[in-house]
């Protein structure tokens, strides 16, 4: 398949202003009958979108249309000088039973639901299906179910009207046997909303969060943004098969079931946060994306990176924002900084691809949310408060682009953006690095940026990098409140005036995603850690010294000092800190990390080495807060009954930070009784992973007998042994789970437990010296290629890093690659291992 370009963008011919559907639903042939009101723009012909369909019947105007007026093909309808207005209608068959690539209309747990982003809809009827056609909708569901739900608003049982101009990528249908549970909102504009969240009836005692989340989210983009809903209705249902998080379809948000459901006894507090953040996002959606959304597909990150951006906002709002903004960063850097160094790398908005499921990618999403928060960085609070504003007003009900977006903030703040602009188009993870120099009373900062050369980008401009920073004293106190310096050109410097040499704290609350250079001495930082005034810095310090311990252990074999060990005992019993601050600072740099940081120094990565270092790193801790570990785990007992707020979620982590010290120590024995008593999933599944580190062999068993019954609950189970067994064992644990009656391939979620709980939780289980690892995730991606290319293709990103490895882990790697190019039957995972093979 030929790759599409941004620069061959041009609007259709003919568009389509109203659609009229009507669906009669069935397992093995559901028919749809569209009549779309068609409008001339410009010559040429009409080319619609229809892929898996069978024609029933083609009328125009009413009149049957003759085969010489049209064209059919397996991906195209053709209509040959069609006039300039006109009324298209089609009949098609499908079966939505078998779609098991869960794009389009398909079944879950006896459910019909739909998927259209990117180009689901042309699965279901021939239609533009592309974003910058938008039109208004009238949906009929005809079929024996007691719910049959669509966009807009109800008029009539099983019939919706949506007045909003929408593209078919927010189109979605639901019908199935579901039960909801329900509340009000009444929004600033004094609008009455139902809110609803619609369940397999059973599931109804599990949706209250997700509710209370959809409330605050609501409450929060009126208060924050402005922004008010817009239908009498907001439906949201929770569906177990499906391949992302959720989707933000116009007024009918469709959830993987494990971002909706949610009981103290079956989710943990993570789940919680992620329900909190992914329902808040797709609610988020409503403005930026749905009433204003992107004109063509390069464009995305319009839409994501926005609303990420606004989703980590509202989480830093309702929750910590020190402790949210760290954990921001860590994701940030575990799949951005590690997608932007490999053959995958790709700039914010990209310039061509073939297949755009391939680019729903953490540079799009979460790099795309760190260019909006620089740009309110550089243009201040006001000033993108007015930018936002103005995009509202000027764009709603509109198509648009990264130029729109970015002409509003230059008309708004008067400032020029063409240089920022560089952030959408040069991928790869810029380097600043940091000189320091005192002599004579005069400070100096020396700073040069650098982007490293990625996939047909090899040189790089210089961009515009919001550097916040302050100055301490050697006494701790803040010398220089922070202060933003934007950095233009590929070197720079600052001076001050000082009695003494200061500490530099740059890259306070990581201005930039940037990867900093900074050779400050363990003194300096061990100053920072104690009392710099930004506690992303803090971390940050407290992370430096433990990546340099864990960076020396792996190369040289050294063992780890007094002063660290101490730092980290003065962390982890400052009762004054927060909890989950606490929880975060003791947590060591990922294998993955290290493994990239090596990399990065010209050290090849040994996996088994990475995983030994820290697992002795994790014991010399364990040893140095020995005598502490009793006491400080019971202050972080939380009594009463669960709240998944974040003051008891932190105390939690930090309890099960000390619970698996503890581990290490006596062997199991605090975590079989943690086990025993543990009153919800949170501390259950801390406690469980404990036992499964320290081979307990019973506990799985237990667990299982008691959770059997419970899908989402048994998803963490599958991906828990995988995780935490030990590496030389972790393929045959997934290859033996794999093997279970109960492991449903076409089942995303648990796929992902076990495949994924090797690639990503078990890295060096995944990279065994023999290439098993390689090997079973590789016959498992060609497996499920055939029926779900959009999953397969995605995990296949496990192997992108194979450029890092020994000689003969990159021959296994490249290996598994070419083997998965060569059997790949769809062009998603195609595209995929070609970019990755380079
Ligand atoms: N917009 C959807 C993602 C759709 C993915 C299609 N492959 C979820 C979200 O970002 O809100
Ligand atoms: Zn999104």
């Amino acid at each position: 398949p030929q790759p599409k370009y941004l620069a061959d963008y041009a609007p259709p011919p003919v568009t389509v202003t109203h659609v009229d559907l009507h669906f009669r639903l069935d397992p093995l042939a559901t028919r749809i009958r569209a009549r779309l009101t068609c409008e001339r723009r410009e010559p040429g012909e009409m080319v619609l979108d229809g892929e898996q369909l069978k024609l029933i019947s083609i009328a125009m105007d009413g009149a049957a249309l003759d085969p010489s007026r049209y064209t059919l093909t397996d991906t195209a309808l053709t209509l040959h000088d069609a006039p300039d207005r006109f009324i298209l209608e089609t009949e098609a068959e499908i079966a939505p039973e078998t779609n098991k690539a869960l794009e389009g209309l398909y079944m879950s747990g006896g459910m019909y639901c739909t998927q259209c982003e990117a180009e689901g809809f042309r699965r279901i009827t021939w239609m533009l299906d592309r974003p910058d056609v938008m039109a208004t909708y009238d949906v009929e569901i005809e079929a024996d179910l007691p719910v049959r739900l669509s966009n807009g608003d109800e008029v009539a049982p099983g019939k919706w009207h949506d007045p909003w101009l929408k593209p078919t990528y927010l189109f979605a249908l639901v019908a199935g046997n579901l039960v909801a549970t329900s509340d009000r909102f009444t929004t600033v504009e004094g609008r009455e909303v139902a809110l609803n969240v619609w369940v397999r009836p059973g599931d109804e005692g599990r949706t209250g969060y997700a509710l209370d989340a959809l409330k605050r989210s609501m409450l929060w983009d009126e208060r924050v943004y402005g922004r008010a809903y817009d239908l009498s209705v907001f439906n949201i249902v929770a569906v177990d098969d499906f391949n992302m998080g959720a989707m933000e379809n116009k007024g009918l948000n469709i959830f993987n079931s494990r971002y909706v459901l949610a009981s103290p006894e079956t989710a943990t507090d993570s789940d919680y946060a992620n329900i909190e953040r992914i329902v808040a996002h797709e609610y988020f959606h409503n403005w930026t994306g749905n009433r204003i959304t992107c004109r063509d597909w390069f464009q995305l990150c319009l839409k994501e990176g926005l609303t990420v951006f606004r989703d980590q906002q509202f989480m830093q709002d309702e929750r910590s924002a020190a402790v949210q903004r760290i954990g921001d960063v860590l994701t940030l850097r575990a799949r951005q900084f590690r997608e932007d160094a490999g053959p995958l790398a790709h700039p914010v908005r990209p310039e061509s691809f073939v297949e755009i499921n391939n680019f729903y990618t953490a540079t799009v999403y979460e790099k795309g949310a760190e260019v909006i928060g620089m740009l309110r960085r550089l243009v201040g609070p006001e000033g993108y408060a007015a930018g936002c504003a103005l995009y509202f007003e000027r764009h709603d009900g509109e198509a648009c682009t990264i130029e729109d977006w970015l002409d509003c903030f230059a008309e708004a703040t008067g400032r020029d953006l063409s240089q920022f602009k560089l952030w959408y188009s040069q991928a790869g993870t810029p380097v600043v690095t940091v000189r320091e120099d005192f002599k004579n009373g005069r400070y100096r900062i020396d700073l040069k940026q650098e982007t490293p050369q990625t996939p047909d980008q090899p040189n790089k401009a210089p961009l515009v990098i919001p550097l916040a920073f302050g100055l301490l004293g050697r006494d701790g106190r803040e010398i220089q409140a922070t202060r933003i310096h934007a950095l233009d050109t590929a070197t720079d410097r600052l001076e001050f005036d000082l009695d003494e040499k200061p500490i530099l704290s740059m890259l306070r609350g990581f201005s930039a995603p940037v990867i900093l250079q900074h050779d400050q001495t363990d003194a300096d930082r061990l100053i920072l850690l104690a009392h710099d005034t930004d506690p992303f810095i803090r971390w940050e310090a407290g992370r430096m010294l433990s990546k340099s311990r864990l960076m020396a252990a792996v190369t040289d074999g050294a063992g780890f000092d007094a002063g660290w060990l101490d730092a980290l005992h003065r962390l982890a019993t400052d009762e004054a800190a927060d909890p989950a601050f606490r929880a975060l600072a003791l947590a060591l740099p990922s294998e993955d990390d290290l493994a990239g940081s090596l990399h990065a120094a010209s050290v090849v990565p040994d996996p088994d080495r990475i995983h030994a270092a820290r697992k002795s790193a994790q014991r010399a801790i364990a040893d140095r807060l020995a005598d502490d570990l009793p006491a400080l785990r019971a202050a972080m007992a939380v009594p009463g009954p669960y709240d998944p707020r974040a003051a008891d979620a932190g105390k939690r982590a930090l309890g099960a930070t000390l619970l698996r010290l503890q581990t290490l120590r006596d062997g199991g024995d605090a975590a079989r009784a943690a086990y025993a008593a543990a009153d919800n999933m949170t501390d259950r599944m801390a406690a469980f992973t404990c036992l499964l580190e320290a081979r307990d062999t019973s506990v799985a068993a237990a667990f299982e007998q008691d959770w059997k019954h419970d899908r989402l609950v048994m998803d963490k189970w599958f991906m828990a042994q995988v995780a935490h067994a030990d590496p030389s064992e972790a393929v045959a644990q997934a290859e033996a789970l794999t093997q279970r009656a109960d492991f449903d391939a076409s089942n995303p979620n648990r796929f992902r437990a076990v495949l994924g709980g090797l690639s990503a939780g078990n890295p060096a289980g995944f990279h065994r010296a023999d290439g098993a690892g390689y090997a079973l995730l590789a016959d498992w991606l060609i497996t499920l290629d055939a029926s779900n290319p959009q999953t397969a293709a995605r995990m296949s990103a496990a192997f992108e890093t194979w450029r890092r490895y020994d000689a003969d882990r990159q021959t296994l790697m490249r290996a598994a690659l070419e083997r998965m190019r060569d059997a790949a039957s769809s062009r998603d995972l195609r595209e995929m291992t070609d970019r990755m093979l380079g």
